[in-house]
């Protein structure tokens, strides 16, 4: 009787230990296609490097090495392209890069195209930037999203091009 419940005993342990190679085997043979890693970010296509800041009594955006304005320059790039955005904070105050559809501090960024928050704002002298995909054509606008600087005028317009 002790002999028939070992043997069983025996046949459950070969069944898991089965049935965990399998699954190992599945895991590496479909891990290569997992979402995560079909999320890394793709090799940008363009970059533009923009800088934020105040002048005067307003506050500005201006391509590197030009002089800050309100509005800040046009971007100008093609729908599908891969956009990285460097923003450089050349300012005094805290600043923050975001592209949106309303002019509205507190809208939600497009293509998820933002470089710091009113929160977790960009300080002064200090670079970060942002990968994202221009997947559809329009229009839009890029400002900052600290409150109040919208009104300074920190904004610029985005052109996606078809
Ligand atoms: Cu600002």
């Amino acid at each position: 009787m002790s002999k028939m419940k070992s043997l069983k005993l025996a046949y459950i342990a070969a069944l898991v230990i089965g049935i965990v190679i399998l699954l190992a085997i599945i895991v590496v043979l479909v891990a290569p296609l997992s979402p995560l890693q079909q999320a890394q970010p793709r090799a940008p296509t363009v970059e533009i490097t923009l800088i934020g800041g105040e002048f005067d009594d307003k506050y500005g955006f201006a391509f590197e090495g030009q002089a800050l304005s309100s509005p800040g320059p046009t971007l100008k790039v093609k729908v599908g392209e891969t956009v990285k955005i460097n923003f450089i904070n050349k300012g005094q105050i805290p600043h923050t890069f975001a592209i949106v559809q309303e002019l509205k501090f507190d809208a939600t960024p497009l293509f998820g195209a933002s470089i710091g928050s009113p929160s977790k704002p960009i300080f002064p002298d200090v670079e970060s930037s942002i990968i994202f995909t221009a997947n559809r054509a329009g229009s839009f606008s890029y400002i900052c999203t600290v409150p109040g600087h919208l009104e300074r005028g920190m904004l610029g317009k985005i052109i996606i091009e078809e």
